[in-house]
């Protein structure tokens, strides 16, 4: 211990600010480096984004900052790397914001189904002050929320049926994100939910442990999906935000231009990123069914079944998220339509 103090010099944590008047490519000698992992692929418009941070961060900083990519979940899962974090022993993941409410509840309010209408509101609200306000609260984890990237609007695949209305979700496994509001929408539409992490889920569909399970159609199909699962339905039940998280203990470390630099960047790559993700979604669909699955169309009758299946379990975690945020969420999104 006495070795570890003296090399860490008087024992004070290194967490200061750093000489506010450090420009962003000073630094003490050696680069400073952001381990920065994903659970997606790489042909995912996340690692894309992750690429143009790295691009955009090391070019500001003059590589005072350097940015290694790791994705396939090579660093682990969205739980585990965000728990890295907040040891220090990893500077950045982008989870989806179901695992992200194992940390800071209130960010289940996002798993609240069907709340928004459309991609152009979720970003006004995100990027709009409760969203905002919402991304403060990771602060006191350890962790500092710098943007909101986009993962998307759920859809359901499975290996046993087509599923056009809500009694064919019964008895179906469908694995679920770990969030207990997912598990429990999924209960109250008659399937069968397990929790598990996303570096388990295509090993689990490929042995049959879980019938089917539900994310993007970008993920779907880049992930290989197709291989394991027979049919998609156009659900749209949930949309995901991503989180680009960092570190609060290298965020501290951080000169104040440097921290600006890697701010800024979240946010750029995060919109370059969303616009990735949109341009390509409706075509992932038709690619789906190019690999031989078949596609089954949620009428409006149908979703509204789901919708009406599905309210007992809203009103149940509006007290579990918290009122307040769930009333300024659906106050936002009714000012940003
Ligand atoms: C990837 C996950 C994934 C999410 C899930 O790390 O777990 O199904 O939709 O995108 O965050």
């Amino acid at each position: 211990l006495i070795t570890v103090l003296a090399a860490c010099g008087n024992g004070e944590s290194d967490s200061s600010n750093g000489d506010s008047s450090e420009s962003a490519s000073e630094g003490s000698g050696d680069a400073k480096v952001i381990k920065a992992g994903i659970g997606l692929n790489d042909d995912h418009p996340q690692y894309k984004g992750l690429l143009k941070f790295k691009e955009i961060v090391e070019k500001e900083t003059d590589g005072a900052i350097k940015v290694e990519t790791y994705h396939s979940g090579q660093l682990g899962d969205d739980r585990s790397m965000t728990e890295a974090l907040q040891l220090g022993t990893q500077e950045v993941t982008i989870p989806s914001t179901a695992p992200l409410a194992n940390f800071v509840p209130e960010f289940s309010v996002f798993d609240i189904p069907f709340l928004f209408p459309n991609e152009e509101v979720a970003d006004k609200v995100l990027d709009g002050e409760v969203g905002q306000e919402l991304l403060g609260k990771l602060e006191e984890q350890n962790l500092v929320g710098l943007a909101y990237w986009e993962n998307g609007f759920r859809d359901l695949t499975n290996s046993e049926r087509a599923v056009a209305s809500v009694e064919d979700f019964e008895g179906l496994k469908i694995r679920t994100m770990e969030n207990d509001l997912h598990l429990d929408a999924f209960k109250a539409l008659g399937a069968n939910p397990t929790p598990m992490a996303f570096t388990e889920l295509f090993t689990a569909m490929q042995q049959g442990t879980v019938d089917g399970q539900e994310n993007p159609y970008a993920t779907i199909y880049l992930q290989k999906f197709y291989e394991v699962q027979k049919h998609v339905s156009n659900t749209h039940h949930i949309y995901s935000p991503f989180v680009f998280l960092m570190s609060k203990s290298f965020y501290d470390g951080l000169s104040e231009d440097q921290q600006k630099i890697v701010k800024d960047a979240a946010v750029e790559a995060g919109k370059y990123e969303r616009k990735l993700n949109r341009e390509a979604n409706e075509k992932y669909l038709e690619q789906l069914q190019e690999e031989g699955m078949e596609y089954t169309e949620i009428t409006d009758e149908a979703r509204q079944e789901m919708k009406d299946a599905v309210a007992p379990v809203i009103e149940e975690y509006k007290s579990k998220i918290g009122e307040e945020t769930v009333d300024k969420v659906y106050k936002a999104i009714e000012e940003a339509k």
